[in-house]
């Protein structure tokens, strides 16, 4: 069984992390598959947008445990091997990707599996999902960029709260705090989930992945230079064969046909 499942359907590529019986953590096979997957997504000019879920009953916990050889009096692991090599390079996909991605959270979300599904640009989560920073639970600190966004989305006192407590954060609450997009019934998150994915799929690429930039760089940014950016960046959209489709279209009163170009 692969760890992970690939489709493209209709400009989207999903990506779905396939270790139910382990919550679908991470191990090494996991990461290169997802790794290939995302330059995959990169690469295809077909693929427009990606969507990330999980199988079974979880999203993702993290990292696998069980691959870990920790106990008392074993000779210590140098875990920024794995965070150089894995999880960083998987956040910086994530990121850079000019392309949009959903994450469909479908059940629990632990330790790197939550800061994964929040390195997504639309998080949707179902509404028996839930949020755990659990890595002071086994003596570690949130990675997989877990304390630079959750501050930013939630505010000190409620990352410090996530962070230090790592109790579960249900979807519904996950939702009023601003950690996610929407939280939708079970039932309908795929559907609601891939048919956002679709509509993105379908919209001016160029634009979403410019977009992407724009806001995440806002973050080290001050306003003189988010302007500066914005310039720059609304120099490059205008050069985009979809503005032009865009504005023509709204002219003449139809919908647009946007090609991502
Ligand atoms: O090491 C490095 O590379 C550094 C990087 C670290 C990044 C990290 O992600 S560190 C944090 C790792 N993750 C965790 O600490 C979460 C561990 N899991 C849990 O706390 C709980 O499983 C959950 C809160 C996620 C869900 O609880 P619950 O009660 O719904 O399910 P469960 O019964 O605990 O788990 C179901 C099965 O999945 C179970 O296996 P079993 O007993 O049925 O055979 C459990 O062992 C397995 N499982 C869950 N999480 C992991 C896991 N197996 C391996 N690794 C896991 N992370």
């Amino acid at each position: 069984m692969s760890s992970i499942l690939v489709s493209l359907d209709a400009g989207v590529l999903c990506i779905t992390l396939n270790r139910p019986d382990k919550l679908n953590a991470f191990n090494p096979e996991m990461h290169a598959l997802v790794r290939k997957a995302l330059e995959r997504a990169l690469d295809e000019q077909e693929i427009r947008a990606v969507l990330l879920t999980g199988a079974g009953r979880g999203f993702c916990a993290g990292q696998d445990l069980s691959e870990r050889e920790v106990k008392p009096g074993a000779a210590p692991v140098d875990l920024s091997v794995s965070i150089g090599s894995y999880y960083n390079p998987l956040v910086r996909r994530l990121r850079g990707l000019p392309k949009p991605i959903v994450c469909a959270v479908n059940g629990v979300a632990a330790g790197a599996g939550a800061n994964i599904a929040l390195a997504c640009d639309i998080v949707m989560a179902a509404r028996s999902a839930s949020f755990v920073q659990a890595f002071s639970k086994i003596g570690l600190i949130p990675d997989s960029g877990g304390t630079y966004v959750l501050p930013r989305l939630v505010g000190t006192a409620r990352a410090m709260g996530l962070a230090l407590l790592a109790e579960k954060l249900p979807a519904e609450e996950a939702e009023r705090w601003g950690l996610v997009w929407k939280c939708v019934d079970d039932a309908s998150l795929m559907a609601e989930a891939s048919g956002l994915a679709r509509r993105l799929a379908a919209g001016p690429t160029k634009s979403y992945g410019l977009i992407k930039r724009a806001i995440y760089e806002s973050a080290g940014n001050s306003l003189e230079s988010q302007l500066d950016l914005e310039r720059d960046l609304q120099r490059e959209a205008g050069f985009s064969e979809d503005y032009r489709e865009g504005v023509s279209a709204f002219l003449q009163k139809r919908e647009p046909t946007y090609k991502g170009r």
